[in-house]
Order: structure tokens, then sequence, then C-alpha cells
């Protein structure tokens, strides 16, 4: 049953939940109390100061990419904050490009800048918040020039930047994976929302705090409970009056205390002290950090269950393969990041034995005991409304033909949310949470002298599973590679096109060089589709403690030319 829990209504289910943004759930919740874009994607275009961090947003959302250009068009003025020079930094009118690892000092610099130059909001901390004072002792110590040692920021500029944002009307912070895959990605998030409340930059439209989510539904996967510690739409798992609604709903008693995260069930698999398990729409034998560690979790385990549209690197460790339809062949909802729940009708019909997800997981559930008598996502959406309160008012009638709702919504006459926590915030008040800087789980040393950041392009997704079937995707991009900056190079004897072997203290592999000053002085990027090659072997496992999402976004490595 609690499996069953974590997968009621999604229609792609992914573990993005817990990879991409497990942080910003666990760190918005802890500020706002609820865990998501603050803002509607249309308010972009109409934003006074954007403030895009770890977001390469014109190649992994370039849909709101578009608008963020409009916007500076339309005459907003754009800050970038990112190790590399993304796309959009030829339409910023600041770049600060930081050491990968060191988000919490340059937030926590800024935060310096804007109270000691009188620029933070009184009457909106007055009225709204908690905790100021803490925060404001916390912040002493970051002195521009402190931070600029850290993160390899020029004092000026972060002035400058801090000055900016503050000073504007409506300012928006747009984030993603390159702020959340830390083992600090909660406080990196909770710091940047101390800075959009101490400039009353949170609450308004076109003003808050928006971290873009990656796959197709993994807002909705969150929303629908697909995280270990609560049920749909948040409802706390350790909370007995939840827990009692779902158990009186279901018949059946559920545990009382969460669950594991993926990466923890595959380090105990690992120790021999889990079992089976059930993997539906995921790929942890390429997509998953340490590798070597994630394999010897998918070997140890007695029985492995993997649904997915296509065979998989992780399906060849299983025991038993379902086959699931893609989105195609199915109909249901999609949440997407601006909380607006989308009906999609079914456009093909399934193909060969597939069956959509719900209805495998439904019929197993039968199998083993437990009816699920569900006819169709239409009725398992009536469910959903009936025990989740954000999703109170959405049914099927309501979001056919139209562009859906956004929630909360929570009731019929509910007519959505497009922007969150005007006049309050859900915890009543936003709590100032003071972060303290720690570094990177690896940093460089001597044996291992360059900090590699991963992340991906524009033209494929993930481990290609899907992308690596399209001729026209292959042809746009034939080869990945990393991308080094020309003094490191230089020091390397590397050029263009040269094959490098890159060794972390975990694994090693060989790819061909960029030499691009896109790229900072001692910092290395890979994507992580790199054809019939893991570059998950090189990255580290260490965990956030407080949300567990895995530190992908840095690790330590060695580079040879070969
Ligand atoms: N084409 C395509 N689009 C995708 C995907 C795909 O595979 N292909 N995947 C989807 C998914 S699941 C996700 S989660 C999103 C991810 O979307 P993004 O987060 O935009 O993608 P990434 O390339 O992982 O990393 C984003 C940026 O973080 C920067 N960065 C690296 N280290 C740091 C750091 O320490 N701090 C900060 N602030 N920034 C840092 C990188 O330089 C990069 O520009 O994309 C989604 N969209
Ligand atoms: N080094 C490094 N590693 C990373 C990251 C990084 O930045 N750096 N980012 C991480 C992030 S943010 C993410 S989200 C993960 C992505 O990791 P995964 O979620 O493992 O990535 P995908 O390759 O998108 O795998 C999705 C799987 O779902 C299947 N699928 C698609 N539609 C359906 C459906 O309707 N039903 C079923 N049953 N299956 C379906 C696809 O065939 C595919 O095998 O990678 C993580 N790994
Ligand atoms: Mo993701």
């Amino acid at each position: 049953m609690k499996f069953a829990r974590a997968v009621l209504g999604t229609n792609n289910v992914d573990n993005c939940a817990r990879v991409c943004h497990s942080s910003t759930v666990a760190g918005l919740s802890a500020a706002f109390g609820s865990g998501a874009m603050t803002n509607s994607i249309n308010e972009i275009e109409e934003a006074d100061v954007i403030l895009v961090t770890g977001s390469n947003t014109t190649e992994q959302h370039p849909m709101i990419g578009e608008r963020i250009i409009n916007a500076t068009r339309k005459g907003a003025v754009l800050i970038v904050v990112d190790p590399r020079k993304t796309y959009l930094t030829n339409f910023a009118k600041i770049h600060l490009a930081q050491f990968p690892g060191t988000d919490i000092a340059w937030i926590n610099g800024m935060m310096k800048i804007i109270v000691d130059e009188g620029l933070a909001d009184r009457t909106f901390i007055e009225l709204r918040t908690e905790n100021y004072n803490a925060l404001v002792n916390h912040i002493a110590k970051f002195s521009s020039e402190y931070v600029e040692k850290i993160t390899g920021i020029p004092a000026k500029d972060l002035i400058k930047a801090s000055r900016i944002y503050a000073r504007a009307k409506r300012a928006m912070i747009i984030y993603s994976v390159g702020i959340t895959q830390h083992i600090t990605g909660t406080d990196n998030v909770l710091a940047l929302a101390d800075l959009s409340m101490l400039t009353a930059h949170v609450g308004y439209p076109r003003t808050g705090l928006n971290p873009l989510r990656g796959q197709n539904n993994v807002q909705g996967s969150c929303d629908m409970g697909a995280l270990p510690n609560v049920y749909s739409g948040y409802q706390k798992v350790e909370d007995e009056t939840s827990r009692k609604k779902f158990e009186l709903a279901w018949g059946v008693s559920l545990p009382q205390n969460p669950g594991l995260t993926e990466i923890e069930m595959m380090e105990l698999s690992g120790e021999k002290k889990l079992k089976a398990m059930y993997i539906i729409g995921e790929n942890p034998a390429v997509n998953h950090p340490d590798l070597n560690m994630i394999k010897r979790g998918l070997e140890n385990l007695d029985f492995l269950v993997v649904q997915d549209i296509f065979l998989t690197e992780t399906a060849q460790f299983a025991d038993v393969i379902l086959p699931g339809a893609s989105f195609a062949e199915k109909e249901g909802t999609f949440t997407n990041s601006e909380r607006r729940v989308q009906w999609l009708e079914k456009a093909l019909p399934e193909i060969g034995d597939n069956w959509p997800d719900w209805k495998i997981i439904s019929k197993l559930s039968e199998r083993m005991g437990y009816k699920m008598e569900y006819s169709s996502p239409k009725e398992i959406l009536e469910e959903i409304a009936l025990l989740t309160p954000i999703y109170g008012g959405i049914f099927h009638d309501r979001l056919v033909n139209n562009f859906g709702l956004q929630w909360p919504c929570f009731d019929r006459n509910h007519e959505g949310t497009p922007f969150l926590h005007k006049g309050h915030f859900t915890r009543e008040r936003g709590h100032f949470t003071p972060d303290e800087f720690t570094p990177p789980a690896e940093v460089p040393d001597n044996e291992y002298p360059f900090i590699l950041t991963t992340g991906r392009s524009y033209y494929h997704w993930h481990a290609g599973t899907m992308t690596y079937k399209s001729s026209t995707l292959e042809r746009e991009c034939k080869y990945e590679y990393i991308e080094i900056n020309p003094q490191d190079a230089e020091k390397l004897k590397i050029k263009n096109g040269d094959i490098v072997k890159i060794t972390s203290r975990r694994g090693e592999v060989k790819i061909k060089a960029k030499v691009t000053d896109t790229i900072k002085k001692g910092v290395v990027f890979l994507t992580l589709h790199v054809f019939n090659q893991t570059i998950n072997l090189l990255t580290n496992s260490a965990l956030d403690p407080k949300s567990k999402i895995p530190e992908y976004k840095v690790c330590a490595v060695r580079l040879e030319k070969i």
C-alpha cells in the first residue's frame, strides 16, 4: 500500500522528486510552508529584475528561457550567477561566476550588503517574517572580501548585483539543480528564500522564488507523495491526523515512520540489508551517482522489478520487466513547474503488451491481495481531490479543453492560484534561517586538482534512453565533450578534440576535450548524456543530510591527455 500511495495518479512516474528537487521541497517548506514555484511562468516577462542561478535555462527549460530573454528586451535587468557562461549570460547585465559548491557564501554576502546599505525591507520583515535578528548576526562575517576568497566573485560585482536586486520593484529568482544538487542543497534553497524575504521579493505577482522542475511530471510526483515522508499534498506520514485519514480511506493500517530515499536503499542493498526493489520509470544504472555503488546495490537484490517503456541498462539487472505505456498511449494529468495540472488525452493506441503504469500497479496490487478498482485516471483524480486539500477542486471536467488549474485549488469554486503567499505565507510567518557555509564533500587537492561539475545539454535527455533513438538529435549532437578552460588546457597541453582521461576517487572516463572560456578556471564540466559511457562512475554519492539529494554538482578529478 505504501508504494501505491507513492504513484497514485502520476502519469510518468519518475525519481526526480529525490534527485533534482528534494532540497527545494525541504527548503521552501521550512521557509514558507510550501515547496514550489511561487509565481507563474507568464509573470517572468513582466519582472523588473531576474536573478538566475544554477539553471541553464535556454537549454534545459527553453520555453522559460525565451521568456527571460523577452523580459530583458522589455527592459528587465538580468543577473546570472553560474560557474559557466551559459547562453543567457549574453543577455545579462552582470554574470557572477562562482566556484561550484559556494552558493551559500555569495548569497550571505549579498544579504550582508543589503542590510549594511539599508536596502532591507523593514516593513515586510516586521509584518511577515520571524528570526530576522539571528540572520543579521549570522551574516555579519560574510564581508565581500571574505566571499570573494571563497567564491572567486569580485567584491565590486557582488555589490553591484546586490543593489540591483534589492532596489527592484519586482524581482524574481529562478533556479534549478545547480542550486539543489549539493550536500548543502536544502541550505542553498533556504538562503535564497532568506534573500527574497529580506527584500520583500516574494508574495506578489512577478516577484518570487522559482525552482524550475526537471522531468515533465516531477512536480506532480512530489505532489502525489512520491517522497518517503509525505502523502499526497505534502501531508506528513508522521502526522497522525493525516495518516488516520489515509488509513480510513484505504482501509489499511499504514507505517508511522517515513521510508528511505533511493540512494539510502541502494546503499542498504549493497550491504545485503534490503531484499527487493520495484523501479518505475527511472534508470539508476546510468543516471545515479557513484555507479559502482549503485551496481552493487542492484546486483545484491534478491528480486528486482523494472517497469519502463524501453529496455534500459537498469532492466538488465531485473528479474521481471513490465512494459509501461508512454505518455502518448495514455490519458491523465501532468503537473508542471508552475503548479499547473493539465489533462492529456490519449493520442495513440497502446502498443503491443504495454499498459499504462496506473493499470499495471492496480493489477499487481490486486494479485497481492488488495483490490484497486479504478476504471480510469479520471476516477483516480477524484480520489486525489478527496484526500488532498491543495488538489481539492481539481477534477477531469474542469481540466479538459483549457489550460488546466494551478494548485492550491481547494474546491470546485476555486479558480486556482497564480502566485503563492499573497498576504501571508503558508506557515503564517516566513522563517529566516541563518546558513553556515560548508565546503562540498570533496574539494580539489594535489592528487585531484579540478572541480568536476555535471549537468546536461540541449540535445539529449539523461541516459538517452529516449533521445538516442532520434536521428535528428544524433545529427545535431554526435559527441559530448568535457569543457576545459583555455588556461588549464594549456598547462596540461590539451588541445580541442584531444581525448582526455578523467579520474576521480571512484572511477575513470575517457572523452574528447572542448577548450572553452565559457568555463571557469579550475572547473570542468561534463554532461550525463555521453553515449556508451557512464560519467556517473566519477560522481560522488555524498548526500545532503536534510533532503538526501546527492552532490552531482561537485567532485574532485584529475585530467590526463591520452
Ligand atoms: N535537453 C534537456 N533538457 C532537460 C533535461 C535533459 O536531460 N535534457 N533534464 C531535465 C531535468 S530532469 C532537470 S532536473 C533540469 C535541470 O536543469 P538545469 O539545472 O538548468 O541543468 P544542469 O545542466 O544540470 O545545471 C544547471 C546549471 O548549474 C550550473 N552549476 C554547476 N555547479 C553549480 C553550483 O555549484 N552552483 C550554481 N548556482 N550553479 C551551478 C551549471 O553550470 C549549469 O549551467 O533540466 C530538465 N531539462
Ligand atoms: N552526473 C549527474 N547525474 C545526474 C544529474 C546530474 O545533473 N548530473 N541529474 C539527476 C537528475 S536531476 C535526474 S532527474 C536524473 C534522471 O534520471 P532518470 O530518471 O533515471 O532519467 P531518465 O533517463 O529520464 O529515465 C527515465 C526513464 O523513464 C522511462 N519512461 C519514460 N516515460 C515513461 C512512462 O510513461 N512510464 C514508465 N514506466 N517509464 C517511462 C524512460 O524510458 C527512462 O528509462 O538524473 C540524475 N543524475
Ligand atoms: Mo531532474
